[in-house]
């Protein structure tokens, strides 16, 4: 089967049968332009192909579900959601759809509380049996007299809103909050509050430590149970790049999460970035860990998700590329072959052996080069996937370069008496571009070369303006 783009489309692995996690999915959930329905199908796709069971859909920017919440459901966007409904059924997943009332319901409203019902079971008839309930990132504080005069405090609000929304579901419907309080220690007064006053056969969102959380443990998923008195159910805010983590691409395998999470959790729902087609990579390492948390292996699942996704004849050339682009919240640890690659051949140099470093550097050089060059304006198989990535892709011609001229600066004997002048439009294009690639090694090393650095927050102005 072939995708959109041309690209491959059938995944290896799954273990729907074996997984110890009960939930395991995707959340279309990030801020910023909702995706396609053609890509939300190809999404469910691929993902129903490696295991997962669930795909939620909760676009922040979609007015039917935040902003205008209250509006009923007609024409195109009806019939979008009837056929993810289909979709997912076809590929063994099941659709959930969620609403976020918070910026402007009146908790104390009959008139609210019946709107929201009235749209829960509008969605209900199409045959969605899994809801939302998503109150987070919306004001603090009780904002309408009539709430304040009714609730000692919002954590009473939302317990009742909760409540009276459970009871009025049609029967056989599950339901799903996500609480003000999303992520933190799992001890906070508002989660033991909505746990204890909800009923226990509602589930409860948590993202862990932090909004986008380096690790998920064992141990902090058994403390939110306790608070919660039930299991969380993670919504794991890994590959998203939205707000302020638009520079960042993240492609990198998933990491960071215990073996024995599913003692203590249902499962794990992945919040993608608005680039569907890039986001793919990441999914299917995440869809690995579910189907084996204790036989999982980031890397082994990366590369094969990379040969799944840009198809197996760029699949060297994009992993090369992608090497490069391995920092987020999970992984502080970028650029790994370039990083060795600049410690050994700076080390030659200060040595005194500069033409065997020139001939690694250059190597090296050449090599990033070609893969740019053929992923930028090669005949690729995924053409959409090197469309989301190309202003990575640039800086990382970019910085190939820069290592090229770092190489032939070396090779000539001038890297100190030439380097400051020639490897400086460099640095400044480095720190211009507004997409993260090569971590911190590249502008470190070129800040040594150049004997120039940077303040934060300085755009340096490239002399002669861009090229
Ligand atoms: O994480 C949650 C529960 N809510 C929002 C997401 O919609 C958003 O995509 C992520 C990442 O910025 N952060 C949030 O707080």
């Amino acid at each position: 089967m072939t995708g959109p783009t041309g690209a491959v489309t059938t995944m290896t692995g799954a273990g729907r049968a074996t997984s110890p996690f009960a939930i395991r999915g995707v959340i279309e959930g990030f801020y910023g332009h909702p995706w396609t329905q053609a890509q939300r199908l190809r999404c469910i796709d691929l993902m129903g192909a490696r295991g997962m069971g669930t795909f939620m859909y909760a676009p922040k920017d979609d007015p039917l579900l935040r902003r205008d919440w209250r509006l009923a459901y007609d024409g195109e966007a009806l019939a979008r959601l009837r056929e993810l409904v289909d979709r997912c059924a076809t590929v063994g997943m099941e659709l959930a759809w969620c609403i976020s009332p918070g910026l402007s319901i009146r908790y104390s409203d009959a008139a609210d509380i019946e709107a929201l019902l009235a749209k829960l079971r509008s969605v209900a008839a199409l045959g969605i049996r899994h809801l939302g309930l998503f109150l987070d990132d919306i004001p603090r504080e009780l904002q309408h007299p009539e709430d304040v005069a009714a609730y000692p405090d919002l954590a009473s609000a939302h317990v009742d809103l909760v409540q009276q929304v459970f009871a009025g579901l049609p029967v056989g419907c599950r339901l799903i909050v996500c609480p003000l309080v999303y992520w933190g220690t799992g001890t906070e007064p508002y989660l033991a509050a909505l746990g204890a006053g909800i009923d226990p056969r509602i589930d409860i969102f948590w993202t862990g430590r932090a909004i986008c959380s380096p690790t998920l443990d064992l141990a902090d998923a058994a403390t939110v149970t306790r608070t919660a008195l039930r299991p969380p159910t993670y919504w794991d805010n890994y590959p998203v790049n939205d707000v302020a983590m638009t520079y960042e691409l993240h492609i990198g395998p998933y990491r960071g999460r215990d073996p024995l999470l599913w003692r203590s959790s249902t499962g794990i729902i992945a919040n993608p970035m608005e680039l569907a087609e890039a986001s793919l990579i990441p999914l299917a390492t995440i869809a690995d860990y579910l189907a084996d948390p204790e036989g999982y292996d980031p890397e082994a699942s990366w590369q094969r998700a990379i040969r799944d996704v840009a198809g197996d004849a760029d699949a060297e050339r994009f992993a090369l590329f992608a090497d490069n682009v391995r920092s987020s919240c999970l992984a502080t640890d970028d650029a790994p072959l370039v990083t060795a690659t600049l410690e050994r051949c700076l080390g030659l140099v200060a040595r005194g052996e500069d033409a065997a470093a020139a001939a690694e550097l250059g190597t090296l050089a050449d090599r990033l080069l070609s893969a740019a060059a053929h992923l930028l304006r090669g005949p690729v198989t995924n053409r959409a996937l090197m469309d989301e990535c190309r202003p990575w892709l640039r800086v990382f011609e970019l910085g190939a370069q820069a290592l090229r001229r770092m190489a032939d600066l070396v090779a000539e004997g001038r890297l100190e008496t030439d380097g400051p002048a020639e490897l400086r439009p460099f640095q400044i294009r480095l720190r211009r571009a507004r997409a993260r690639v090569f971590g911190d090694v590249l502008e470190m090393t070129l800040s040594d070369l150049t004997g120039t650095m940077f303040r934060p927050g300085e755009v340096p102005e490239l002399e002669g303006g861009e090229p």
